[in-house]
Order: C-alpha cells, then sequence, then structure tokens
C-alpha cells in the first residue's frame, strides 16, 4: 500500500522540509499542525491543516490540537477490518506519522519553573505516536529525525510504500521514545514531591515483578523489575519454596545460573556456590554430585549461607548433600520428586525451578546506574574456544592443562575484576576476586587454595599444577611470578600489555606454558 496521507508534526524540525520535500515528489499529501504547517508553507509546501480536517480548532493554548477521533481513527484504523467503520464516520487513513515530542527533558534542563516543565509535558504526541505505532501494519512511524532517509530510501526502492520489516523497527523505536518520554515526566514529578518515593512507584524500562522488603542494606528501599525478555533464570523462575527472595539474593542467584550456563549439561554437571556476587567454587564433574563436593571443596568456609546453581536437573542424592550446609538459594533448570520431598523439610531454603538454562552467547543489554545517569552495554557474551588460543610459551601445555584454562578462564569471566582463578581438574583450586591490583588477587587466590588444603588434608594446595586464568592483561611480570611461585603450570589471560614480552620471558624462565585469549573479561 503505498503512503497516500501523511501527518506531520514536529517541535524539533531539522531536516523537516527536505523529508517534506521527498514525500510531496512521492505525491504525499500532508496535513500539520500549527507551528510545523508553518515551517512546512514558508518552505513553498502544500499543507491541509489539523484544524482542516478535524472541524476543530487548536485550542486551549495547544493542549488539544490533534485529539480527535479523525485522527486517532485515521491512524488506528484497520485498513481492511474496520473499513467499514471508517467510511461510515468520515475517517480517512493517515499511512505515516511523523512526530517528535514537545522538548520536555530540555526544559527541565535548562531549570525551568514548574509550570513551564508541566506545559511542556506532550500529550497529544504520545498518542498519535502509540497510535501509529500500534497500528504498524498499515502505519509508518517516524520519530527520530535519524530515520527520515530510510524512509524515503524505501520509499523510492517500493513505489511509495515501507517494507513491514521497516515499519516494525520503527514502531519499536516508537515505543521506546515514548517509554523513556513518560520515564522521564515520571523521574522529574519525583523530584517535585515532598515525599521521597520508593522504587517500586518510580518508572524504569520494566513491569514492577515484586516490591522487596529492603535494598542491599535494611535502610534502603527496593523492588524487583523485570524486562520481559524470556531468558531462563532469576527473573522468570518458578520459586517452589523457601521465603520471598531478598535484592541480595536475587542478584546472587544470577550471579551463580548465568556462571552454570557456560557449561554445556549435556557434557558435564557444572556448580557454581556464589558469595556476594562472586563465586567461591565451581565445578565441573560426572554427576551433580560430584561437581557440588568438588566445587565446595574449594572454600567449604565462605561456601556457608552460599547460593548453589547446577546446569542439569537436580537430583534427591544432591539434595542431601546440599542440605547439610546452610544455603540460601539452589537454582537449577528442574528438581526431581525426591531433590523436592528432601529440600522441603528446609523451611527456609528457596529452591528456584529455571525451568532451562540460558544462552550464555545470546545478545542482550546490561545496566548499571551511576549518578545523575545510566550506563548500558550488550552482554559480555564473549568465549574463546581452543582454536582461537595463541601459545606464547616454550612449554606446550597438555589437553588437560588446555581444558582447565579454558575452564579457568570462563569462570573468570564471572569473577568481579581484578580476577584470578585457579584450576585443576575442571574445578577452581582458589579465586582472587575484586582486588584493585591483579597480583593480590593471585596472592588471595593462593592464600584461599592453602585454606582448602588445610580444611582437607591434602598433602599441598591445589593450586600445584594448575591452570591460572587472569580476567585482563598483566601490565607487569609480577602478577606472573605471584602465579608461579603458586605452582601453576599454565597461565591463560588475554595479552596485548606492552609488556608482553617480560611477561612471556618470566613464563619461560618459570617453565610455564601461556595462551593469550585475545579477549577481556573485565567485570565491575
Ligand atoms: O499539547 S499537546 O499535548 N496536544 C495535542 O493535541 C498535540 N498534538 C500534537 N501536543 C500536541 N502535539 C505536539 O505538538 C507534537 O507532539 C509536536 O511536538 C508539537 C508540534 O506542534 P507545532 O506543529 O505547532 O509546532
Amino acid at each position: 500500500m503505498t503512503i497516500a496521507r501523511a501527518l506531520l508534526s514536529v517541535s524539533d524540525k531539522t531536516g523537516l522540509v527536505e523529508f517534506a520535500q521527498g514525500l510531496a515528489k512521492h505525491g504525499v499529501e500532508l496535513i500539520s499542525t500549527g507551528g510545523t504547517a508553518k515551517a512546512l508553507r514558508d518552505a513553498g509546501l502544500a499543507v491541509k491543516d489539523v484544524s482542516e480536517i478535524t472541524g476543530f480548532p487548536e485550542m486551549m493554548d495547544g493542549r488539544v490540537k490533534t485529539l480527535h477521533p479523525i485522527v486517532h481513527g485515521g491512524l488506528l484504523g484497520l485498513r481492511d477490518k474496520h473499513a467499514d467503520a471508517m467510511k461510515e464516520h468520515g475517517i480517512k487513513g493517515i499511512d505515516l506519522l511523523v512526530c517528535n515530542l514537545y522538548p520536555f527533558e530540555a526544559t527541565v534542563a535548562k531549570g525551568a519553573e514548574f509550570d513551564e516543565v508541566i506545559e511542556n509535558i506532550d500529550i497529544g504526541g504520545p498518542a498519535m505516536t502509540r497510535s501509529a505505532a500500534k497500528n504498524h501494519e498499515f502505519v509508518t512511524v517516524v520519530v527520530d529525525v535519524e530515520d527520515y532517509a530510510v524512509v524515503l530510501a524505501e520509499m523510492d526502492a517500493n513505489k511509495g510504500d515501507t517494507t513491514l520489516s521497516l515499519r516494525r523497527r520503527l514502531a519499536q523505536t516508537a515505543y521506546a521514545r515514548t517509554a523513556a518520554y513518560d520515564a522521564a515526566v515520571s523521574n522529574w514529578f519525583a523530584t517535585q514531591l515532598d515525599t521521597k518515593e520508593p522504587p517500586r512507584r518510580r518508572a524504569f524500562a520494566g513491569a514492577l515483578r515484586q516490591s522487596l522488603r529492603y535494598g542491599e542494606n535494611p535502610h534502603q528501599d527496593a523492588a524487583f523489575y523485570v524486562t520481559g525478555e524470556k531468558r531462563p533464570g532469576v527473573a522468570n523462575a518458578e520459586q517452589v519454596q523457601g521465603k520471598e527472595l531478598s535484592y541480595n539474593n536475587i542478584n546472587d542467584t544470577d550471579a551463580a545460573y548465568e556462571l552454570v550456563a557456560e557449561f554445556d549439561p549435556a557434557e558435564r554437571a557444572a556448580c557454581a556456590i556464589i558469595k556476594h556476587a562472586n563465586p567461591c567454587g565451581v565445578a565441573l564433574g560426572t554427576s551433580l554430585k560430584d561437581a557440588y563436593e568438588k566445587a565446595l571443596a574449594c572454600d567449604p568456609v565462605s561456601a556457608f549461607g552460599g547460593i548453589v546453581a547446577f546446569n542439569r536437573k537436580l537430583d534427591g542424592e544432591t539434595a542431601e548433600l546440599i542440605s547439610h550446609l546452610f544455603t540460601e538459594v539452589i537454582i537449577v533448570p528442574d528438581a526431581d520428586e525426591d531433590a523436592r520431598k528432601i529440600l522441603a523439610a528446609k523451611k527456609n531454603l528457596r529452591l528456584l525451578i529455571a525451568g532451562g538454562l540460558p544462552d550464555p552467547m545470546k545478545p542482550g543489554l546490561t545496566y548499571k546506574s551511576v549518578s545523575g545517569g545510566m550506563l548500558v552495554q550488550t552482554r559480555d557474551n564473549g568465549r574463546v574456544t581452543k582454536a582461537e588460543l595463541k601459545f606464547v610459551t616454550k612449554r606446550v601445555p597438555s589437553e588437560a592443562e588446555i581444558a582447565d584454562m579454558l575452564f579457568a578462564f570462563t569462570v573468570g569471566k564471572h569473577v568481579k575484576s581484578n580476577t584470578i582463578v585457579y584450576a585443576k581438574d575442571l574445578a577452581t583450586a582458589g579465586i582472587g576476586a575484586g582486588q584493585m591490583s591483579r597480583v593480590d588477587s593471585a596472592r588471595i587466590a593462593a592464600e584461599k587454595a592453602r585454606q582448602a588444603a588445610k580444611t582437607a588434608g591434602w598433602p599441598e594446595p591445589k593450586t600445584k599444577g594448575s591452570a591460572a586464568a587472569s580476567d585482563a592483561f598483566f601490565p607487569f611480570a609480577d602478577g606472573l611470578i605471584e602465579i608461579a611461585e603458586a605452582g601453576a603450570s599454565c597461565v591463560i589471560q588475554p595479552g596485548g600489555s606492552i609488556r608482553d614480552n617480560e611477561v612471556i620471558a618470566a613464563a619461560d624462565e618459570a617453565g610455564l606454558s601461556m595462551a593469550f585469549t585475545g579477549m577481556r573479561h573485565f567485570r565491575h
């Protein structure tokens, strides 16, 4: 269906005239609101006023301009199903909406008074934008000046029409804009109140799942929002028993489950035990019980009150074992009858059934707040395979060592930086997390391994003959020397430091093998 009629109503008039000229070339009839119509007429274009088609003048200082069934019926009417209704009420379809909103955010940013800010809350614009986006099957909606060119290009290529694929993409952009706009309005209102609003009544890009009892600390308010992403994990899991999850539980459970999802359940059972969002033990095993025992051995002291995740259906034998140690949360893809029965006796323990494992390679976004803003980035879905490793030392690692290297590096991706992870026989031997210096992380990880050996009565710590992973390159050789002293036989790290040569020389001198991944896994 070619675009025959367009409604243009924009506050930001950048690129408007050129776009409208392009539309006019396709014979599109232009309809517009006051200021936009004037700008188009001044450029010599033929425009119809909205008031002419609605039969109502723009009124109440412009508060009511386009809020009329003639406009909304023209945007919302399904061209097939609603054709009769449109005809009966004299409503002609509007095939293209070009709309950007009153500059609410800019008005707030310039420090305007309350009344001026209120006047800059656009009502008609978002209403039209949402109507047009809902009806994207028939209507093209453009809210971003940057999209003018792509619409004209498609019209040129498709005899004046746009593709459904573009209309869908533009509809998504449109709702993102109206959502952000309303969030900005709500957030500004929150600054104008004499009461503090708890998070559950603040606007976020998500739906409120649950008001939490408190945040990271008891004096903080908190709420849990869900984005709607169908990712198996803490937001979409079924809680079959136990107390309500706390803010910290949710955060830690997420860390635990995302970690075990790195390991294919068809190959090996994986277990991660998490404390304060960092793993204190991770292992792969022949069974869940085997993986749990190996993970627990890494740091049995820290595991008390931890969060446990598995990548396979939980069985009774493993549930029995976990029930001996105080555990806050267990998250698994599923649990068998035996496991459920055993854990049911532990009233406070939360059991979450996720129904599947999240795909660690799937793209997605992560968010982090900073003062006055929010950082958004794509999820760290990077993964290094054996084929991508670059071996840089004289000593060549064995297959078992390479497996431990890759395992340690994958675990390291889920540990707060600076990260050093020692691993042996596909189990962590010592984890150093969150230090400001990489050398300190290496030392702490080795000390953890010594403590584990003491607790278990092993003759020597598991760092002996282990693989060590570093989440980022070694800026100096000191971190590597620390690792050699802990008895590791091989090292995996991104490489890319200007002192790589010094680090390689130190590895050669200590008789270590070292692989570069070319990929960094900072996590802050
Ligand atoms: O005041 S409104 O909320 N009421 C309306 O009916 C309405 N219709 C369009 N704001 C309304 N608009 C907005 O006017 C558009 O979103 C656009 O930002 C602006 C364009 O006005 P003009 O064409 O007069 O510059």
